[in-house]
Formats: C-alpha cells, sequence, structure tokens
C-alpha cells in the first residue's frame, strides 16, 4: 500500500533531487523537473542482486532492469557483489528511502528475519525472487517467484537412471558402482540445496548410484576448473559429474580436456542452467543433460511489483516455466539462448 507518509517522503527526496540537479546543470533542469515528476506518478522498487557470478545471473539482471524500464517503473538496483551484509544494507537503505516495495535475491536461506520486520514495519512489501528464504514468520514477505530448484535436481536423477539402465541392471551380479562427483552451487544457497536434495532424492532407492565427491565450487566457472582439477586427480573411476550450474560445468571440462579426457563420452555430464555455452557443448556431445533455470523473470517480477505497489496480493509460491534439453533430442530446434 503506498501510503502519504512514504509519498512525502518520496517527494521530499525527488524536490531535493531537483533542487540539486537545477544547482548544477541548469539547462537540463526543465527536462529533469518534468522527469522526475513522471517519475513521482511511477512505482519504486528497490532491488537487490546478489551478485554477477555467472551468466546466468547478468542475464536475470537485465531481464530486471529492462522489464522494469518498459513498465516505466523506478528501479533502485543494489549488486551486493555476493556477500549478505552488503544485501542487508541495500534493503536498509531501501526501506529509508520509502521505496514502494523491496525485489530481492536472497544469497541464502537464512539471516533475514529482522531486515524483512524492519521493512514490514515500514509497510513496505517485500518479493522474493529466484532463490528461496527461510524465515521465522512466512508474513515477512509477501511470495516467491523463481526456479523449482528439486524439480531440477529430481530431473538430473531422472537422467542418469535412464542413462545407466544397463550398469543397473547389471549391478547385482557386477557389484559395479555408478560413480557420482558433484559440484555445488553456493552452500546455504536455496537452489544448490534443492538441486542436491532432488538428485539424491530420486537415486535414494538405486544403490549402485554413489556420490564418491561433493564440493561447493559457489556457481563460479573459475572454481568448477580448480575442483575438477581436484577430483580428477583424486579418482579414475568417475561415471558422472552433476554440476548446479553451467559455469562451473565450462570449468570442470577445461579441466577435463587439459588431461585428455572426453567429456560427456568418458564421464557423462550433467548440468543446469542452459546458458547458450552448454547448449553448444550439448550439440558438441561434451555434455549429455542441460536442465533448464530461466533467468529472464524479469517481466513476471515488474506484474507482482505493480500489485504489490497497489495493495494487491500475490500468489505465495510463482514457479518459472523450465525444460529439460537431452542429447537425444533434435538440438537443432532450440532456440538461442540469449546468455
Ligand atoms: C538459480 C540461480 C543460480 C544459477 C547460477 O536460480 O540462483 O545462481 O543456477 C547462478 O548460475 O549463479
Ligand atoms: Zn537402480
Amino acid at each position: 500500500m503506498i501510503n502519504n507518509k512514504r509519498h512525502l517522503g518520496k517527494q521530499f527526496c525527488s524536490f531535493f533531487f531537483i533542487v540539486i540537479t537545477i544547482c548544477f546543470s541548469g539547462c537540463a533542469a526543465k527536462n529533469e523537473s518534468t522527469t522526475s515528476q513522471k517519475e513521482n506518478d511511477s512505482i519504486i522498487v528497490g532491488f537487490s542482486q546478489i551478485g554477477a557470478e555467472s551468466a546466468w545471473r547478468n542475464c536475470n539482471t537485465r531481464s530486471v532492469q529492462e522489464a522494469a524500464a518498459e513498465r516505466g517503473i523506478q528501479l533502485v538496483y543494489d549488486n551486493a557483489e555476493q556477500k549478505q551484509e552488503n544485501q542487508i544494507k541495500a534493503l536498509r537503505s531501501f526501506i529509508a528511502y520509502q521505496v514502494d516495495v523491496i525485489a530481492f535475491v536472497p544469497i541464502v536461506t537464512g539471516g533475514w528475519d529482522n531486515v524483512l520486520q524492519e521493512a514490514r514495519d515500514a509497510g513496505i512489501p517485500v518479493l522474493v525472487t529466484d532463490r528461496k528464504i527461510e524465515v521465522a514468520d512466512q508474513s515477512l514477505y509477501a511470495g516467491f517467484i523463481g526456479t523449482d530448484s528439486l524439480k531440477e535436481g529430481r530431473n538430473a536423477g531422472l537422467f542418469l537412471l535412464e542413462k545407466f539402465k544397463n550398469k543397473s541392471a547389471r549391478f547385482a551380479e557386477t557389484g559395479e558402482f555408478i560413480n557420482i562427483v558433484e559440484l555445488f552451487g553456493t552452500e546455504g544457497s536455496s537452489v544448490a540445496i534443492g538441486r542436491a536434495d532432488g538428485l539424491r532424492e530420486v537415486l535414494k532407492s538405486h544403490p549402485e548410484f554413489r556420490i564418491i565427491y561433493s564440493k561447493s565450487g559457489d556457481f563460479l566457472r573459475s572454481k568448477g576448473y580448480e575442483l575438477a582439477v581436484e577430483f580428477l586427480e583424486m579418482y579414475d573411476d568417475i561415471d558422472v559429474i552433476f554440476s548446479h550450474n553451467d559455469g562451473m560445468t565450462l570449468g570442470a571440462i577445461e579441466a577435463m580436456e587439459e588431461k585428455g579426457i572426453h567429456p560427456g563420452k568418458d564421464i557423462v555430464i550433467v548440468t543446469i542452467d542452459a546458458q547458450q555455452a552448454a547448449i553448444d557443448a550439448l550439440r558438441g556431445g561434451k555434455v549429455n543433460c542441460v536442465i533448464e533455470c530461466n533467468p529472464k523473470t524479469g517481466p513476471e517480477i515488474m506484474k507482482l511489483v505493480e500489485k504489490l505497489a497497489a495493495g494487491e496480493k500475490i500468489p505465495r509460491l510463482q514457479y518459472v516455466q523450465e525444460e529439460v534439453f537431452y542429447e537425444t533430442d533434435d538440438l537443432s530446434l532450440i532456440a538461442p539462448r540469449g546468455y
């Protein structure tokens, strides 16, 4: 609900902004005052983004910025550079600025209760996007829109069951395990936890599959490379790499090829995001399954922001449309990914 107090606050801020503009840029004042006058009537949303750790993240940021511009919504954007404390500071500045709505990507699930309590005390509705949070009081945020990471993990497990069905069938007589290495995303993030849980849920009734190595590469290509150098040193009987994002996968592929290992052939690779480079690797036979995680949520987010700014209710939980690309598909049908 946009209440008068905040509007007064905003008018003061905008007035202050206009005054400053007139003092420093004379000729532009006319344009600035009409522009800020127009913006006065538009919605102001504070958006805290976690950083720029992957192609997926950068596409997500562009999608939010473009959608706000298209709808005439004033976006106050902050890049937290992968630090939760920076996100909390940003949310506090949004509250001080009296934005109409706060939207943010929680880098990890915990630690949000206090700042969300402050937002609620200030009467500012909060939209959680992309990743989920865990709070004691669910009413501290209006709703969530983002990825169903549990489903992504399950899809990875289902692909492996199909891919290894013959080796699985012989397990009783051969006792031969299917060894999985997991490149884990950011520790404590809902998406890494969901992806890991989803895979384990599907494979728990298949003892022939075992996870011999699981470490966090923090969704970073550089760390995916470093971890791959390590696990390729440690093991020579890896059957599968299950990577929580394409960035880490691309790093691992680089390390494999340096050692003369053929990704997608000597070791099966399942990867999540579906950025263009992963689709190209799928077409090149270097990965075997690419699970889409959709970064282009800007338009949906801004629709929800408009509802919240108008004091309307929104769905508690909204998942975005995502699909899976298999090596056996007609890969020429996949449209350019845009990230
Ligand atoms: C998933 C998103 C993850 C992506 C990574 O919704 O939070 O963070 O899978 C990104 O590429 O860094
Ligand atoms: Zn089985």
